[in-house]
């Protein structure tokens, strides 16, 4: 092949978001938009991860992946990669990548030393709907600030990009594909999108005990990947290794529209799954199931249910943590330490406190659990926003999360498979409060609002925060049973293995007894503003931890709105969705 240089100028807004660039399809179409944010990219590594080296091209499948990768691999040709691995059908999901980054070898003992992912992660897919693109590092984990500045500035500036001319490669048949070029050869290498992943969770759980649990007539299974890329590795790893029926698995052919749905795991979005646990308006034709779960588009999310029960992904995260050392093979010589996003609950602080683990509180975003990891000092992570994961990847992983929890019943119940009452998963949330207390927690999104109103919220938050005396004085006016606040700040955070610094990470309003609100702006969105709103409580007395959240937290949520005059600045008299 030739390789060619083209002229091109720069597009506005290139900047990754929390987890890189995600736009409308048709802005990603338009002539050289994906090809300057690629250029970039490369423009932004170290000549060694370029050239000579194995990069991975992949995603989730949705609209638009298929041209995306194909430009890629020409991209990737010009700019003097020597290999690029892609996923049969172009398909991996996000920890699957991961995975595939740290684990896979090639026959001649090349590894790879990034990868672009291609996702909108949790968003809608199809035409009219959002793509995304983000690159990965040697480690496995997304690319830290200083590299997504980087690239962001190179589009600022970018002149021209490389292209080759190789006929395009058919990712549905695995083969290598080989191709000479001005620097030599150049192959692509489609493989099958399951293996090392499923190579990996063997290596960390006890398939054996999962499946007794999974093949035994005392327990029940569902499984919900919303037609996002999770349904390739539920089918391999459910049906296949653990030997759950075929039915339990619903939404698991990937589709690139995600069947017109959002492919977001909660209680709002994954409606045939919430139907079918018990959980929706009307109650179900059938008994629903004991376990139930659900992933997002490139199925990094998880949503964990049990039999008319929701597990808070906060909660969730401390649940796996406080009992893995026992249930999970790979946690066996114990716990490194744990880790969680600033707004996610403080339910995983008081594991750590109790278990004697280090603890880290870190801003929204998987990558800056990246380096503690990398440090060693932590093994177990999550966010409020349906993410839980472990240092065995540098992402969050759905199917790892429900692996987790099915090992944790495993354990719980395997003296009860062949006799006495099965532990679910309501007893061992309800055992969980009742040993360290429970966190009431909430979330409140308005979507898609205007973005210089939502700008405008923020800055009166800002402000507010000069005079806690004032805020104390406006809340005891809006309610005046809850608690003071003691401190109010814009979260900033250090990162203790290398030292950076991020600032902006969203306001918080702390509260005397462990009451916290914080109010932040999504960076995951492609057209207006996504305003987040975090609010929890604290209950240690066990007599009080079994109250319904959105009650519990009622006085709070007044709170929160009123502080923030949300409908002076927003006009939205309710959130989009509550989770
Ligand atoms: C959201 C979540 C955040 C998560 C991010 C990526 O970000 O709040 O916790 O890490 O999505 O998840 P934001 O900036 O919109 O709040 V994924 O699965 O969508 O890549
Ligand atoms: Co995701």
């Amino acid at each position: 092949f030739a390789v060619a240089r083209k002229d091109t100028t720069p597009f506005d807004g290139q900047k990754p978001g929390t987890s890189g660039l995600r736009k409308k399809v048709t802005v990603f179409a338009q002539p050289n938009y994906l090809h300057n944010f690629v250029q970039s990219t490369f423009d932004a590594l170290t000549a060694d991860k370029v050239k000579g080296a194995t990069i991975v091209v992949s995603g989730d499948g949705r609209y638009f992946s298929k041209d995306a990768i194909q430009i890629i691999i020409k991209m990737a040709a010009a700019n003097g990669v020597r290999r690029v691995w892609v996923g049969q059908n172009g398909l991996l999901s996000t920890p699957a990548v991961s995975a595939v980054i740290r684990e896979r070898v090639s026959a001649d003992g090349a590894k790879a030393s990034g990868a672009f992912i291609l996702t909108a992660s949790h968003n809608p897919g199809g035409p009219h709907e959002d793509f995304g693109i983000k690159y990965n590092m040697e480690n496995g984990g997304p690319a830290p600030e200083g590299i997504t500045d980087r690239i962001y500035e190179n589009t600022k500036t970018i002149k021209e990009y490389l292209i080759a001319d190789p006929p395009d490669v058919d990712t549905s048949t695995i083969g290598v594909t080989s191709f000479t070029g001005p620097e030599g050869q150049f192959d692509v290498d489609v493989f099958d999108s399951t293996t090392d992943y499923v190579k990996l969770m063997k290596s960390i759980f006890d398939f054996e005990s999962i499946q007794r649990l999974l093949t035994s007539p005392k327990f029940s299974f569902c499984y919900d990947a919303l037609h996002g890329v999770a349904g390739i590795y539920a089918t391999r790893i459910f049906v296949e290794e653990l030997g759950a029926d075929e039915s339990s698995l619903i939404n698991c052919i990937p589709k690139e529209d995600f069947g017109g749905g959002h492919p977001d795991p909660n209680l709002t979005y994954a409606k045939e799954l919430v139907a079918r646990m018990g959980l929706g308006k009307s109650s179900p034709q059938d008994e629903p199931p004991e376990f139930g779960a659900a992933a997002d588009g490139d199925a990094d999310r998880n949503m964990i249910l049990g039999k008319r029960f929701f597990v808070t992904p906060s909660d969730s995260v401390a649940i796996i943590a406080a009992n893995a050392v026992q249930s999970i093979p790979y946690f066996s010589s114990g716990l490194k330490g744990v880790a969680r996003s600033m707004p996610t609950s403080a339910a995983l602080d008081v594991v750590a406190k109790n278990l004697n683990l280090k603890f880290f509180e870190v801003p929204t975003g998987w990558k800056f659990f990246g380096n503690l990891m990398d440090a060693g000092v932590c093994s177990i992570c999550g966010e409020e926003s349906f993410g839980t994961g472990s240092n065995h990847i540098r992402e969050k992983d759905g199917i790892w999360a429900v692996l987790a929890w099915l090992s944790i019943l495993a354990y719980k119940n395997k003296d009860n498979l062949n006799g006495g009452k099965m532990i679910t998963v309501e007893d061992i949330v309800l055992q969980h409060w009742s040993t360290y207390g429970r966190h009431y927690y909430t979330r409140y999104d308005y979507e898609n609002v205007d973005a210089g109103a939502a700008k405008e919220l923020m800055a009166h938050l800002v402000n507010l925060q000069s005079s806690l005396a004032d805020v104390n004085k406006i809340i005891q006016g809006i309610r005046s049973d809850v608690s003071k606040v003691a401190e109010a700040d814009e979260f900033e955070y250090k990162d203790p293995v290398d030292g950076s610094i991020s600032k902006h990470q969203g306001i918080r309003y702390l509260f005397e007894d462990g009451s916290r609100l914080v109010f932040r702006l999504s960076g995951t969105g492609s057209v207006g503003a996504t305003i987040r709103v975090y609010i929890e409580q604290y209950e240690k007395d066990p007599a009080k931890t079994g109250r319904d959240s959105q009650d519990a937290l009622a006085a709070l949520v007044e709170v929160a709105l009123k502080l923030s005059k949300m409908q002076e600045f927003t006009g939205r008299s309710a959130p989009t969705v509550i989770t």
